[in-house]
């Protein structure tokens, strides 16, 4: 069996070729026009990435190179004696356009595990930290720490070839995601569980069922199983997002892996965009203590209109690119719905007659282009349920999967030779000069 490397070696000649093609032949069509409103309006549907791996769209949501997700959970393989996508079959999937065997999704798992332990320095930069720091400040400095050992850096320093940026880079990534589940459970065993010992690392296990046992949850196969599924499906959501685009921009100026990453977690940080799982889960409390056990349509209703005449985003509703209900959203309400204790607990209860509510109250609100629920709608109440109630760590979970899409790019733009990213900026004054003309 061939392994990651080799295969990505064999498909990017095809991909350079692609390019040089797009490129000569190409390089003077126009794509799109942009308005003054595109540039106010935080560059908002406009088409001006190169983005191989995911494309989204508006009404049907995630494509992982074409495949849906129902598609993806059919092909791609799961650990053994689990049902879900594996980081892996997705990383797989993600890097080469290509669904892995079970036999070299194996081999990755292998190798990440056996790549996972953090160098003793970061361990102790870590643990030197007050517990009161947010986890994922924690997690974006910690990423950055580990670029004492990039690959990428030290062969630039020494001068290495441009086709040669890319095998550097990608074994960079590796190091970084196979380090990712000893980083982000040490935040969590040192702010929430102090004292207690981490387990080392199973080589005999995948990534998220690593992470999991890290964080001492290896006896609950379905929160395991949750974890997997949810760290798949974050994975990558194309390329305009916040934390991906923030990899993708500190990237090319030939930052190494670690730093590009770690630039990209402190976006994902914001509460529009990453953390607005924890947000869900406060806003879903507080409705279920206001309304009670008495989750009627009416009183959904009034919570929602009181969080909206306050001023406040309803959170988990709304999309930047999404204009129908997210299937992220909808494969997590599946995992729960094959599951008797998720489908009878109370906040599950809660965030599915919300979900049936929201819409028609958004769109009566009138402001929103997307009535409808993102992920983060169910994704941290899931695990409110598991007992794993420490919302301000919800993110870093997040953090741990959107590496696969992020890093996988940071690959490819190195294979393909991007170049820095320097979009051209306009002063006010400049605008109303340019639409006076
Ligand atoms: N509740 C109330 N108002 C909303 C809203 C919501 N859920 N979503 C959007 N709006 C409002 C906006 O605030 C904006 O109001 P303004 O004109 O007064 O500034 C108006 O509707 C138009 O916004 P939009 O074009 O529909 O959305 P956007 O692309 O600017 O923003 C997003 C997208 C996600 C930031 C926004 O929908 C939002 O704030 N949602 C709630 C937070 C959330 O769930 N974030 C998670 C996103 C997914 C992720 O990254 N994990």
């Amino acid at each position: 069996t061939k392994s990651l490397k080799e295969t990505l070696q064999e498909v990017i000649p095809a991909k350079q070729e692609q390019l040089k093609k797009l490129k000569t032949e190409h390089g003077q069509a126009v794509v799109g026009e942009v308005k003054v409103e595109n540039i106010i309006g935080g560059m908002r549907g406009l088409k001006a990435m190169l983005w191989d791996a995911s494309v989204l769209d508006p009404n049907e949501g995630i494509r992982f190179h074409g495949l849906s997700i129902p598609e993806c959970q059919k092909v791609l393989p799961s650990a053994p004696g689990g049902k879900e996508i594996i980081a892996e079959s997705m990383l797989w999937l993600l890097l080469t356009g290509q669904v892995p065997t079970p036999e070299q999704t194996k081999q990755l798992s292998k190798e990440l595990a056996e790549k996972g332990d953090l160098p003793a320095y970061v361990e102790k930069l870590i643990d030197s930290f007050p517990t009161t720091l947010h986890p994922m400040t924690q997690l974006g400095m910690g990423v950055a720490a580990l670029n004492h050992d990039s690959s990428f850096q030290a062969a630039y320093e020494k001068g290495m070839k441009k086709s040669e940026y890319w095998t550097h880079t990608l074994d960079d990534c590796i190091d970084l995601i196979a380090r990712l589940p000893a980083l982000a459970a040490r935040i969590y065993r040192n702010v929430y569980k102090p004292g207690t010992p981490l387990p080392a690392i199973n080589k005999d296990l995948d990534l998220v069922g690593n992470y999991s046992n890290m964080l001492g949850y290896g006896d609950n196969q379905s929160i395991t199983e949750y974890l997997r599924l949810y760290i798949a499906l974050h994975g990558d959501h194309e390329g305009g997002n916040a934390s991906a685009h923030t990899a993708h921009l500190v990237g090319s100026t030939l930052s190494d892996p670690y730093l590009s990453y770690s630039a990209a977690l402190f976006a994902l940080a914001g509460p529009l965009h990453g953390l607005a799982n924890q947000e869900v889960l406060r806003w879903q409390l507080a409705m279920q203590q206001e309304i009670g056990s008495d989750v009627s349509e009416e009183n959904i209703k009034s919570y929602l209109w009181k969080t909206l005449k306050s001023g406040q985003v309803v959170p988990g509703y709304g999309h930047g690119v999404l204009r129908n209900p997210d299937p992220r959203f909808i494969a997590l309400q599946e995992f729960c719905n094959t599951r008797p204790e998720l489908k009878n607990s109370p906040i599950i209860q809660l965030v599915n007659k919300t979900s049936e509510v929201a819409p028609d109250v958004l769109k009566e609100h009138g402001k929103t282009k997307n009535p409808y629920p993102n992920v983060d709608a169910t994704s941290g109440c899931v695990l409110y349920h598991y007992g794993f109630t420490e919302f301000k760590y919800y993110t870093v979970i997040f953090g741990v999967s959107r590496a696969l899409g992020a890093l996988t790019q940071l690959v490819w733009a190195r294979a393909l030779g991007l170049p820095l990213e320097r979009p051209k900026s306009y002063s006010m004054d400049a605008l109303e000069k340019l639409v006076k003309q």
